[in-house]
């Protein structure tokens, strides 16, 4: 990008224009600034579809009604290895930071411990959670359901979300082994990107609403979007719809889809979290044997191959060096618009 075609943003400048916008469509001030954390984060690693374009799909969700502004995550202490957190119909975020210390405080009692994100709406990557735990030192699981866009292998109807699937691993060092992907062939949101800078898709990407292969990615959002990998990716999608909707009593993506009434608002439902405590199995060996996860890392990279998350965490350490980061004049020009 050219001087001309990109603008160039301090945190602080993206954080602050962050918070004008949703305070301007009406998000309360808790809500805000556990928002405008993920969508700084998003943005800073590099993660176009989850970045500050979000500020675009929460401005109209907001717009829709389907948020609740003020919302005040409840947390509840449920099981031994249980926590639950009603999040009131707001945003995940807030929601999860206020689970995340009784969380870790169960994994490490317990060995393993679940937390549970009810009513929530959901937008963002599940890395910046899965990044929570592992900084605690402890191995990290997540999933969400989100809106019935995906058709199952071997169907040519929406059913499954784009339910993402994150994992992560602490290791030695700044940065967590942690990989985080839909389990439809791509985010729904690099779709949607695709859309707005008039570029095709591949194919494998999506189908129209007659079942056929598309390369329009305006077509796919209209059909149904493909599951990764096949009946794979599918049975990997069902079992999140299972797992993050009715086993912690919340919506599939089907129901959120239907809960939505069409206004086009963020997946609301619930998120499934789980935390594993190295020292759980292995008690004082537990250094020793995450340490051998680092042979395996090696292995991987020695092939010349990459581990997931290399490029994003390479993108946060530029944006660092640079103190901020550099957004498309498109997109800067449309989140100003948002201010109207
Ligand atoms: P990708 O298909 O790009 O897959 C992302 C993951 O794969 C990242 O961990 C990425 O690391 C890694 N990866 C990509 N290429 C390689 C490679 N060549 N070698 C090794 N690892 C690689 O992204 P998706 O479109 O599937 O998902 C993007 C985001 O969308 C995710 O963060 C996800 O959580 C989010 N999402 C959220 C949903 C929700 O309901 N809240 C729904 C669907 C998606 P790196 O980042 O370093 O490239
Ligand atoms: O990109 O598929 C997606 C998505 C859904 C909810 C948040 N992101």
């Amino acid at each position: 990008m050219t001087a001309d075609t990109a603008i160039f943003l301090t945190f602080d400048a993206l954080a602050d224009l962050s918070r004008r916008i949703l305070r301007h469509h009406g998000l309360g001030p808790n809500q805000i600034e556990a928002v405008t954390r993920t969508i700084v984060a998003g943005e800073r690693d590099g993660c176009a579809s989850h970045g500050a374009y979000r500020l675009i799909v929460c401005a109209a969700t907001l717009a829709t009604g389907k948020v609740i502004r003020d919302a005040d995550p409840e947390v509840c202490d449920s099981a031994p290895g249980l926590a639950r957190v009603d999040a009131g119909g707001g945003y995940a975020q807030l929601a999860f930071e206020r689970g995340l210390p009784l969380l870790v405080e169960k994994a490490q009692a317990a060995g393993i411990a679940a937390l549970a994100i009810n009513n929530c709406v959901h937008f963002a990557a599940l890395w910046p959670e899965i990044e929570a735990v592992t900084d605690q030192g402890l191995v990290a699981l997540a999933c969400t359901p989100s809106h019935a866009w995906v058709a199952p292998a071997g169907g040519r109807k929406p059913l499954f979300g784009t339910n993402p699937l994150a994992f992560g691993w602490p290791r030695p060092g700044p940065y967590p082994f942690v990989f985080d992907f839909a389990t439809s062939a791509v985010a729904r949101g690099e779709i949607e990107l695709h859309c707005r800078s008039g570029r095709k898709i591949p194919t494998g990407w999506g189908i129209d609403r007659e079942g056929n292969d598309t390369t329009d990615p305006a077509a796919a959002l209209a059909g149904a979007m493909l599951t990764f990998g096949g009946h794979k990716g599918s049975a990997l999608s069902a079992m999140i719809e299972l797992i993050a909707g009715p086993l912690i009593g919340d919506m599939t993506s089907a129901e959120s889809l239907t809960a939505d009434e069409g206004a086009g608002s963020s997946p609301i439902g619930g998120e499934l979290i789980v935390a594993i405590d190295p020292s759980g199995f292995l008690g004082d060996a537990a250094a020793q044997h995450m340490n051998r996860a680092e042979a395996l890392f090696e292995g991987i990279t020695a092939q010349g191959a990459r581990l997931p998350s290399q490029r994003r965490f390479a993108a946060r350490e530029q944006s660092q060096e640079r103190g901020g980061v550099t957004l498309a004049r498109t997109l800067h020009d449309d989140l100003l618009r948002l201010l109207d």
